[in-house]
């Protein structure tokens, strides 16, 4: 999984000198790191020039406060990574909205602040220099009010959803939502059935918006497909937890489509943490249990096309994309 964390610092346009996995036999609840690895991420620093530690995992506050202390250069979690990658992807309001919720959310906890919104908007993520090196501390009430605030203007969103969801109900249409890892190719999947233009990028996190579109069945029958936010390891509880609108969408669905990418040697281990990942959303296990699954990028797997049991399609080329829309019928 190292590639992955990889290619979500990759897209934040961060140069990695150097990279280490490390085996953690006794976490030292302090830093996390013991004295030996410390030691050679400060050689690291001195030798290749480095201003930034970015740790594959979730960081206590005090753990990344005390790092930083150690190694006097910025020290950045997983979840850190994650959350800097969705603000860079959010584009709507509402997306905006729920990205700077999960983002206050996770601040609010920390001592020190990763970096701020001003040092992004002068000059990107730099990491150093900068007022973000004055480790301006945030006052955690008007944090809070802030905080309050966007759950405001969330709510206003959700009440317009519910207001959306009941004229689909009205129109009498079955909605299927699809769900999945980053990157699977629902967007893809989407544009297919629905021939909408959904943005679909071989980057991570590139839908972070709902969209629904209509799909024609034949004998006059139409579906509602949604498609929606793709899922990681570990994802951040903040996430989710300021995603809510978004996700209730998948609560509303009628049928979930589990999209996997079955050309990633990972994929067994990803359906499962979209299985987990919806349950965090709260999801019901009833809905998970008669979830459809779909294997899609049949074109870079060495599987033959054997569509009536495997649900293989390639939403690329659209190579058993008619014959899975065909069985939607039956649901
Ligand atoms: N070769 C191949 N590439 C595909 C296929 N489906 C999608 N892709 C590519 O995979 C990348 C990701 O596709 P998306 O549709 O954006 O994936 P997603 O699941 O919507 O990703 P997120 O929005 O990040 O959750 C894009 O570069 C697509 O062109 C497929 O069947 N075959
Ligand atoms: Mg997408």
């Amino acid at each position: 999984m190292i590639a992955e964390i990889e290619n979500l610092v990759n897209n934040l346009n961060i140069i990695i000198s150097a990279k280490r996995i490390t085996k953690i036999r006794k976490v030292t609840a302090s830093t996390m790191l013991g004295k030996g690895v410390i030691q050679e991420i400060i050689d690291n620093i001195t030798s290749k020039k480095i201003n930034l530690l970015i740790v594959n995992s979730v960081l206590t506050p005090r753990q990344q406060k005390n790092l930083e202390d150690k190694l006097k250069i910025k020290v950045i979690d997983r979840t850190g990574i994650i959350l800097e990658i969705f603000s860079k992807r959010a584009k709507s309001k509402e997306g905006k909205l729920q990205v700077e919720l999960a983002d206050l959310i996770y601040r609010k906890s920390r001592l020190v602040r990763a970096w701020t919104h001003l040092e992004r908007q002068r000059g990107g993520t730099t990491f150093i220099g900068g007022p973000g090196e004055l480790q301006i501390e945030l006052d955690r009430r008007l944090i809070q009010e802030k905080i309050n605030r966007i759950k405001v203007n969330l709510k206003k969103v959700k009440s317009r959803r519910n207001q959306q969801r009941k004229l689909r109900k009205k129109s009498n249409f079955k909605t299927f939502a699809l769900v999945g890892y980053t990157n699977a190719g629902k967007s893809k999947l989407f544009n297919r059935l629905t021939k909408k233009k959904q943005s679909s990028r071989n980057v991570m996190f590139e839908t972070l918006d709902t969209k629904t579109g209509r799909v024609y069945l034949g004998d006059n029958k139409y579906i509602g497909v949604i498609d929606t936010v793709g899922f990681i390891n570990n994802i951040p509880t903040q996430l989710i937890e300021s995603f809510k609108a978004t996700l209730e969408e998948l609560i509303y669905a009628d049928v979930l489509i589990n999209v996997i990418d079955i050309s990633d040697i990972n994929y067994r281990n990803k359906e499962r943490i979209t299985i987990e990942t919806l349950r965090m959303a709260n999801v019901s296990e009833a809905k998970i249990n008669k979830m459809i699954t779909v294997y899609n990028k049949a074109d870079l797997s060495p599987y033959t096309l054997c569509t009536e049991r495997h649900n293989l399609i390639s939403a690329y080329t659209g190579d058993g994309v008619e014959e899975f829309k065909a069985k939607l019928i039956n649901y």
